[in-house]
């Protein structure tokens, strides 16, 4: 019942299971302190009821009940209540006496916080109060309070413990409280299926024992300790697959993965025991691991590749799992596809990679609109470490992409694999939080910490978090809670640092050891089966590793692919003048009970006329052309990134906001005859985590022109591990094709240090083997070719990222726009003319070669200046990478006269394009011409805080370039 309508109600509480009651007393509380800090609902209650209280009738109707059944009746208010705060105590805080820690068998736990004499309880007073008073829902063997809190008790502290107390929506909570106290998850494995989970077990362990004894000292962050993710990830899979998801994403670090590989995503392990035969010797293994086999042209360790797998049929996805002699039937009546994604060794960077994966594989993309989302078809899983949850600020951020309506996946299945040291060091140095997984109480997410070595309470976790994620839609995270019976990997020795905690590893027996005792003690007499079992696997495992020695030679190296280092020229771009006419039109061509904001409505509507005059459009309406018609031409659009609906500076306005109304328009989404979605959000106030979204959802929608756009170039560095790790090299380590397409606004416009760089050297200095394309454009025109050509490119074997640097104050400028047949006709110029006139090349001594706002800057005042200037030709290079080589050799070959080539740039010396230009320009400078440099020397900081500094040295800037004897000092070493 709402909550409002509790108002109504003479008594509210009536209204409330005792389960609640409990939580609704500690929110009185806390109200008491501060009536903001509870909901407003509740609040209106507490202003009007007060505390919570137990009603006289209520017992009384319970006590009548319970005359029939011979139970005392006469029992006492005082030790109510204090049963039922003592219950709800113990169901907030039970996992403080939990036995999760399979290495604290012995722990003398601290119950004092929940003694009965804390709550002036007395056993026998408590053997009186009927146990329906306490707890209405109460099974029948629980007959009264001292039973209740007994039951409850051993329920929410033993190799489960549950941390819900911070999940504030009540009917999560109610379902919570109600899922564990009725046991319904309890009993997840009965009869065989114990000696499958057994099976399971064994074929981990002895996975691990094959290597260990087989590639002696060779690294491979075994599972051991944590053998129990395995039976959890494949009954999690199995659950999803049966409830219609047809793509599971994972993500995962390196502890454990190769198991993971063997035993979930199917990677044969001829190919796994071949990556360990072609692994260098050990003294040349990096600290990570060993040499993997190539996906990509340079390829990456084993412990970061990925796999994907697709499960064909309704019954085939019983046996996901590798079991010896397991046999599959035929019937195939639907794939579903497992991914686990290659990652790099920065940890947790692969999360939201892995969100975006799932949001791409949810999104249907094929109707004009806003995608529609089906969360039921993808289930993302992530596997967290527990030094590095808690400790990597990117797992914060993903979780904030939790619930927004952009980036939300229906929930996301979070397992840390908790083996309580992070390297070497102990988790009192790792985190100021009592348990790795407290992050996640801040997101409401409800917690699970279970005892790895009890594998039937793990698969109760999984279901547990399944069934929550099925109901409500939202994340769920289980610390599983293990150990590590190596060092951080195979060839350290664990002694060194944690001598005592790894003398008890020493004498612990395996999950499997324990598990076959406990389901011996059940009737299962397994001991001989298992041994036979076990010898079965090393076998064929020793019989594959010796074939895969003899096969040594034949490993398949992938080579570059050459198509990579075509131009990109023979792409058609250009849009008909009709066509791009009718989509400005029906851009602009709102409803009339659409009411758009007037001073918005006069400038968008002056976009109307941008077709039929010359160079009248701007970069605005450059962008909204392109998206229009790539949308048109059947390509589907995501853009995100900080305030990018309105644009970052106002430019965009691609979302119209009734003044009336207050929806929302999307002209978009109203194009005639469009079978593609056009999906923009202002995203969170986060980079790493946005543009590893994207770049997950372009990787998994690679027909989709996916965009993010830096608020300003400077904070994409906030990001930068995504551009170094994934963007720029994911292609060349994995083999992992993208598109991205990442908009960084750049300029040098006396805005300070913070406001002013993209960065572009950043992205220069990761260029080579054609992996992205990087480019600083000067016209609208030029803005929307390149779009329509990397529209063009996706879902080809040419596909790669692009970065562009945009502009900010050349968003208005009149010398920044384009003409109608500049965007019908032609194509994409890698380098455009910023001369004033084509002038005579025989009379030309000074070639400039610039990029950028910048090279407007110059145009402007070369357009102002009386001076003949034929002796200096101006270029723009719009796409710095690839450098354009050929096109500036054809350009340099005119030049007869030519006595120098001058880059000329805003951004400092050690800064923007000049270390990466410089090289490149000596390869093409002809005999007797010289190299020069114009612009601000080698800076620590990119730009001066000081406006009219800027202006000083812009001015300088542009007047050295137009002189025609330079001033020496810009021409200087490092000090200059
Ligand atoms: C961003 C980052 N910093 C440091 C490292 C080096 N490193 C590799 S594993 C590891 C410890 C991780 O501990 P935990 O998260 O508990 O996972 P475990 O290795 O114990 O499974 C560290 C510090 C890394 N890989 N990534």
């Amino acid at each position: 019942m709402p909550v409002e309508d509790m108002l109504y109600k003479t008594n509210p509480w009536q209204s409330f299971s005792r389960l609640n009651l409990g939580y609704i007393d500690e929110q009185y509380d806390l109200y008491l302190d501060n009536a903001e800090n509870v909901d407003p609902a509740l609040r209106k209650l507490f202003d009007q009821y007060g505390r919570p209280q137990i009603e006289e009738t209520q017992l009384a109707v319970t006590h009548t009940v319970h005359e029939t059944g011979n139970i005392e009746n006469r029992f006492d208010l005082d030790q109510v209540v204090g049963s039922v705060r003592l219950a709800d105590r113990i169901r907030g805080y039970g996992h403080l006496l939990a036995h999760v820690n399979p290495l604290e068998r012995n722990r003398v736990i601290e119950t004092h916080l929940m003694d009965l004499a804390k709550f002036n309880l007395s056993p026998k007073k408590m053997k009186a109060i009927p146990s329906k008073v306490i707890w209405p829902e109460a099974p029948a063997e629980v007959k009264n309070a001292l039973d209740v809190v007994n039951y409850l008790r051993d329920l929410y502290s033993r190799s489960l413990a549950y941390e819900f107390s911070h999940v504030r929506e009540l009917a999560e909570k109610q379902w919570l409280n109600e899922t564990i106290e009725r046991k319904r998850f309890q009993q997840i494995v009965a009869g065989s299926e114990k000696k499958d989970l057994l099976k399971e077990l064994v074929k981990v362990e002895t996975f691990e024992h094959f290597l260990h004894k087989t590639f002696v000292g060779q690294k491979r962050f075994s599972i051991e300790g944590l053998d129990v993710l395995v039976p959890m990830l494949d009954k999690l899979i199995q659950y999803s697959v049966r409830d219609g998801a047809r793509q599971v994403m994972l993500s995962m670090a390196h502890r454990g993965r190769l198991s993971v590989l063997a035993h979930i995503l199917g990677k044969p392990y001829e190919k796994i025991l071949a990556e360990f035969v072609h692994a260098p010797i050990k003294s040349m293994v990096p600290s990570e691991g060993s040499k993997g086999i190539n996906y990509g042209w340079t390829g990456d360790v084993k412990y970061h590749l990925g796999a994907a797998r697709s499960i064909e049929g309704a019954e085939k996805k019983k046996h996901l799992l590798q079991y010896t002699g397991d046999s599959e039937t035929d019937e195939a009546v639907y794939e579903v596809k497992l991914t686990m994604a290659n990652n790099p060794s920065h940890l947790e960077v692969v999360d939201p990679v892995i969100e975006g994966y799932a949001r791409a594989a949810q999104d249907q993309r094929d109707g004009a609109g806003f995608p529609s989302q089906a969360t039921e078809n993808a289930l993302p899983i992530m596997i967290h470490g527990d030094a590095a949850f808690p400790g990597e600020g990117v797992v914060a951020e993903t979780l904030n992409l939790s619930r927004l309506k952009g980036f939300q996946t229906g929930g996301t299945i979070h397992i840390i694999a908790n083996n309580q040291i992070g390297f070497t060091t102990d988790h009192e140095d790792d985190r100021s939080t009592a348990y790795a997984s407290d992050l996640a109480k801040g997101f409401e997410i409800p917690i699970v910490h279970v005892n790895a070595d009890d594998p039937e309470a793990c698969l109760t976790a999984i279901t547990l978090a399944y069934e929550y994620r099925k109901t409500f839609g939202k994340d769920f995270l289980i610390d599983l809670c293990g150990y590590r019976r190596y060092g951080h990997n195979e060839s350290d020795d664990p002694k060194a640092t944690q001598p005592l905690l790894y003398d008890l590893i020493e004498k612990h027996p395996t999950v499997a050891a324990l598990y076959l005792e406990k389901i011996k003690s059940e009737g299962f007499a397994l001991q001989d089966e298992v041994a036979q079992y076990k010898q079965h696997l090393f076998d064929k495992l020793q019989k594959i590793y010796n074939e895969s020695r003899a096969k040594e030679k034949h490993l398949q190296e992938v080579p570059f692919p050459k198509k990579l280092a075509e131009p990109l020229t023979y792409i058609q771009t250009k849009v008909s003048l009709d066509v791009l006419n009718r989509l400005n039109q029906e851009l602009l061509n709102w409803p009339e009970n659409v009411h758009v904001y007037p001073k918005l409505e006069k400038i968008l509507k002056r976009r109307g006329l941008a077709l039929t005059a010359a160079r009248k459009i701007d970069w605005g309406t450059g962008e909204a052309l392109a998206f229009a018609s790539i949308l048109k031409d059947g390509t589907p659009i995501r853009f995100t990134g900080q305030d990018v609906e309105r644009g970052t500076f106002a430019h965009r306005h691609a979302v119209l906001h009734d003044t009336e109304t207050g929806q929302i328009y999307i002209p978009y989404h109203h194009l005639k005859d469009v079978q593609a979605s056009f999906d923009i959000h202002n995203s969170p106030l986060s980079e790493t985590a946005v543009i590893g979204f994207e770049y997950g959802y372009n990787v998994c929608a690679p027909e989709t022109l996916v965009i993010w756009e830096a608020q300003f170039g400077d904070f994409a560095n906030v990001g930068q591990v995504m551009f170094d790790q994934f963007v720029s090299a994911g292609r060349a380590k994995w083999g992992q094709r993208s598109g991205l397409v990442i908009l960084l606004p750049h300029g040098y416009e006396g805005m300070g240090p913070e406001h002013s760089s993209g960065r572009l050297e950043r992205f220069l200095q990761l260029s080579a083997e054609n992996n992205w394309v990087v480019a600083n454009l000067t016209t609208p025109a030029q803005y929307f070719h390149i779009l329509r050509r990397q529209a063009a490119i996706l879902n080809t074997d040419v596909v790669r990222p692009l970065v562009i640097m945009t502009p900010k104050s050349l968003l208005r400028h009149p010398m920044a726009t384009s003409s109608p047949a500049d965007l019908a006709e032609g194509n994409f110029q890698s380098v455009l003319d910023g001369s004033k006139s084509a002038g005579d090349p025989e009379k030309v001594e000074r070639l400039v070669l610039c990029s950028g706002k910048i090279a407007v800057d110059l145009s402007v005042e070369m357009e102002s200046t009386e001076s003949n200037l034929d002796w200096l030709k101006v270029l723009r290079v719009e796409e710095l990478y690839p450098f354009p080589r050929d096109v500036l050799k054809n350009y340099i070959r005119q030049y007869a006269n030519l006595q120098e080539i001058a880059w000329m740039q805003e951004e400092p010396r050690n800064m923007g394009s000049w270390s990466y230009i410089n090289s490149r320009l000596r390869t093409i400078l002809p005999e007797g011409v010289a190299l020069r440099y114009i612009g601000r020397p080698h800076r620590s900081s990119t730009a001066t805080g000081e406006p009219v500094l800027h202006k000083q040295e812009q001015k300088r800037i542009i007047e050295e370039t137009l002189h025609r004897n330079y001033c020496s000092w810009t021409q200087g070493g490092e000090n200059s």
